[in-house]
């Protein structure tokens, strides 16, 4: 019998410190790309305050745009695994979406990073350009031993409904295909379908996107659905860094993120 490796070919330490065990939780802060200063307030506005928050929390990373990684995760070099997002775009247009490199890996990987993030909007009329780019920045991040994380978003005119279990089952197959190790998508609510969408993706682990600010319960519902499709865990954004309790949420998403208790058990854990 051969024995044969289970774990994608990424070389050195990136793959066990952003998915130690094979579950992660990532804390997202692009939004002020993607969205515009909107989703902040006086306090979240402040990149430091989301380091506080990653570092607090002892978050598997933190994933943002090269400025911010610069200005900000400097000073955590050691303490909180980098994800630098290469490509990003406006609001303006999520009719036929495109979203073009503009950081490279090799610079991303002078900041310290463990690994790198792209989205891809499947169903745009630009999709082809997006793979092509994302297909070259996995090489590019394996040779350097990075995790390549796909941001997997399908919308554009192509795509009818956004979330249904085999647009999202593509997505994670063009995904695993192209080379990432982790794909980031969002969940659809339905637990037997997103295990199909969790077996498309192979050997590239499943994390899902948090989504715009919901009550804590209702979120830990989420959580708790998502890892029951087989999901390795979270890349999460608004519903942590807008609540006016960032860091006993946090506990809560990991206990049942990491330690499989139900959104209700972690609700009362919370609430004390
Ligand atoms: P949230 O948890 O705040 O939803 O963040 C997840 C995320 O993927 C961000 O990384 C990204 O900025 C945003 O969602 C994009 O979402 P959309 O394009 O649907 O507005």
């Amino acid at each position: 019998m051969i024995n044969k490796p289970k774990k994608p070919a990424v070389r050195g330490s990136a793959y066990s410190k952003v998915l130690p065990r094979g579950k992660t939780l990532i804390l997202a802060y692009d939004q002020g790309f993607e969205h515009g200063p909107v989703d902040f307030n006086l306090k979240n506005v402040d990149p430091e305050h989301i380091m506080d928050i990653a570092l607090e929390g002892r978050y598997n990373a933190v994933a943002v745009q090269a400025g911010v990684a610069e200005k900000y995760h400097v000073t955590h070099f050691r303490d909180i695994p980098l994800i630098v997002k290469l490509n990003g775009k406006t609001c303006f247009d999520n009719k036929d979406p495109v979203s073009l490199q503009h950081t490279s890996v090799g610079y991303a990987s002078k900041l310290g990073a463990s690994g790198v993030g792209y989205t891809v909007y499947l169903g745009s009329s630009r999709e082809q350009e997006m793979f092509v780019e994302f297909g070259r920045i996995c090489e590019e991040a394996h040779q350097k031993g990075m995790l390549a994380v796909c941001w997997m978003y399908p919308r554009g005119p192509a795509i009818t409904d956004e979330l249904s279990t085999e647009t999202l089952a593509y997505g994670a197959r063009i995904a695993m295909e192209l080379g990432a190790d982790v794909v980031k998508l969002k969940f659809n609510g339905d637990i037997e379908g997103m295990k199909w969408v969790v077996k498309s993706a192979g050997r590239a682990k499943v994390v899902i996107a948090g989504g715009s600010r919901t009550d804590d319960l209702e979120f830990l519902r989420l959580a708790e659905a998502a890892m029951k499709s087989g999901a390795a865990g979270f890349a999460v954004g608004r519903n942590v860094w807008q609540s006016d309790h960032p860091i006993a949420l946090t506990v809560a998403l990991k206990d049942v993120v990491f330690h499989g208790k139900t959104a209700e058990e972690a609700f009362r854990t919370l609430k004390k």
